[in-house]
């Protein structure tokens, strides 16, 4: 009887020491598995990279700090739902975005996506700029693959930091087939929005990003999206922009109106090369006095003119608060003013025509 006993108690022991040699081995890279999307994670900083002194820091951090691999790493169920690797493709606080940064980007996402072993893109940004990336993107992938920004609001270090899960929720978009088609999403705080609706709208809070007159597609809920709007304007392949072989854009500035401005700004970027302005006007893109001979002079001498709103809601009306066809202005539809001037700079690539530029403003 001593022996079986002895015998049981060390096959006890002996499977508790495999059960926790197996509990703490590294995590190995998951099997490739043939029925799981191929999702693609391209990493480029941000608050969702970001890592603060204490769990309850989430003001004053610092963003841009930690890598793919460890953000992949700290949300081990994307396993489950798609083959994920990952890449570095720069490591920046995104308010220091640049046209270059951009150009990069956008080659590297079009070179993955023209990949047969590539099904999706998930872009981890900052949220400063996440918007304007979203739509630069919009404009320029040539795919129909879904490509999903995705930022934080707090940063990784923080108690309930919300990148984690975004991160997770963001692959299970990329990877269904539902979101093939719908142009350049954004995927944070549970919620689907459009690259061109989509804007920031709290300097803090978990749930700023919002389409406030327009509304988001849809929701991510239960490990998969659930979308109830489809885009109304063109995007990815149905755009005539390509950035394939550009290494610069055209420079394009914006001005804001409010009480008492002066024409100084429009007069300092044209003398610096401005290629197009965008008028952040008040009300229905209003110009004061003051302004429009600047404007004006600015047009004749080749400057592209957008008059667009502070806002941030409804449309710019042609001829409304301004001659635009004697101005021969162009107005910014409903683009908010850095989305607008993103629209210009894609434009300036194809032509310096008005009426063209107009075109394309209806257009996506
Ligand atoms: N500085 C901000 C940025 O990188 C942090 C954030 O992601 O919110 O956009």
């Amino acid at each position: 009887m001593k022996i079986h006993s002895a015998l049981s108690h060390h096959l006890a022991w002996v499977l508790l020491a495999l059960l926790t040699v197996t509990a703490y081995a590294k995590d190995e890279p998951a099997p490739v598995s043939a029925k799981l999307a191929n999702v693609r994670i391209l990493a480029t900083g941000g608050t969702i990279a970001g890592t603060g002194a204490t769990s309850t820091t989430t003001v004053g951090y610092t963003a841009a700090k930690v890598g793919v691999e460890q953000l992949i790493e700290a949300v081990p169920a994307l396993k489950q739902v798609a083959n994920v690797t990952g890449e570095q493709v720069f490591q920046i606080a995104s308010e220091n975005m640049t046209d270059e940064y951009w150009l990069k980007l956008a080659k590297r996402v079009n070179t993955l996506l023209a990949q047969d072993d590539v099904d999706g893109i998930v872009i981890t940004h900052g949220t400063d700029t996440l918007e304007e990336t979203a739509y630069f993107l919009n404009l320029v992938v040539k795919s129909h693959k879904p490509v999903v920004l995705v930022g934080a609001m707090r940063p990784s270090t923080a108690m309930s930091a919300d990148g984690p899960f975004n991160i997770y929720n963001s692959v299970v978009l990329a990877a269904s087939p539902d979101s093939a088609n719908k142009g350049v999403l954004v995927c944070l705080n549970d919620q689907i929005n459009a690259a061109r609706d989509v804007t920031k709208t709290n300097t803090t809070s978990l749930d700023t990003f919002r389409a406030p007159e327009l509304g988001f597609l849809g929701y991510m809920q239960s490990n998969k999206p659930h979308f109830y709007r489809l885009p109304a304007r063109k995007h990815t392949v149905d755009t005539e922009f390509d950035v394939s072989k550009l290494e610069a854009l055209p420079k394009v500035d914006i001005v804001y109106g409010y009480a008492n401005v002066t024409r100084t700004p429009v007069d300092a970027l044209v003398a610096a090369g401005a290629k197009g302005i965008i008028h952040a006007g008040v009300g229905d893109g209003s110009i004061h006095n003051a302004v429009k001979p600047a404007l004006i002079e600015a047009r004749q001498k080749g400057v592209i003119v957008v008059r667009g709103s502070r806002v941030g809601n409804g449309i710019v009306a042609r001829n409304g608060e301004a001659n635009d066809d004697e101005l021969d202005f162009v107005v910014s539809d409903t683009l908010n003013p850095q989305k607008a001037r993103i629209l210009l700079m894609l434009a300036l690539t194809k032509t310096n025509q008005t009426s063209e530029i107009q075109r394309m403003f209806y257009t996506y």
